[in-house]
């Protein structure tokens, strides 16, 4: 289990843009599971919709994209700095998320060759996958390190 503290050590995300609470399943290097508890409190929901609160699809693949950036940073620990997002390939958002459902972010590692992740991401609410994608990142590392 990797709680909220040492998410917050492996992750530059602050409120409101840090989507994952908890991870509860990590293999190094290959698969992490994490969770993201989704609230009627949750910022974007103001305007997406107003009277109509549906997560945005960018932000669960937002959601799954810094679950993998915790993959990445807790295999590698030494490897410290940011993960950038470089790109995202066959994103499919199947159901609507809603306040009150819990997210299971399920993240496996396609590839990973030096800097280069390729994760594939999937969301789950209530064992039903809500959307899907396959995701690559970059490692950066901090300067003199
Ligand atoms: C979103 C993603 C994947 N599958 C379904 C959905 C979905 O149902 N979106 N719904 C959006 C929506 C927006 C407004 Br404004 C509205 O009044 C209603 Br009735 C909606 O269903």
């Amino acid at each position: 289990m990797i709680d909220i503290d040492e998410i917050l050590t492996l992750l530059p995300h602050n409120y409101p843009f840090l989507l994952v609470d908890r991870i509860v399943e990590f293999e190094h290097a290959k698969r992490i599971v994490g969770v993201k508890n989704v609230t009627y409190n949750e910022p974007f929901f103001a305007g997406h919709f107003p009277r109509k609160p549906i997560m945005p699809g960018v932000l669960i693949v937002e959601a799954m994209a810094q679950t993998g950036g915790v993959l990445a940073f807790k295999s590698f620990p030494e490897s410290k700095g940011s993960v950038f997002f470089i790109g995202i390939d066959n994103a499919r958002f199947r159901k609507p998320v809603i306040p009150g459902d819990q997210l299971k972010l399920v993240v496996e590692v396609v590839k990973h060759k030096r800097e280069i992740w390729i994760f594939k991401g999937k969301a789950f609410v209530d064992n039903e996958v809500v959307a899907e994608a396959k995701i690559m990142a970059m490692l950066k590392k901090e300067k003199g390190e």
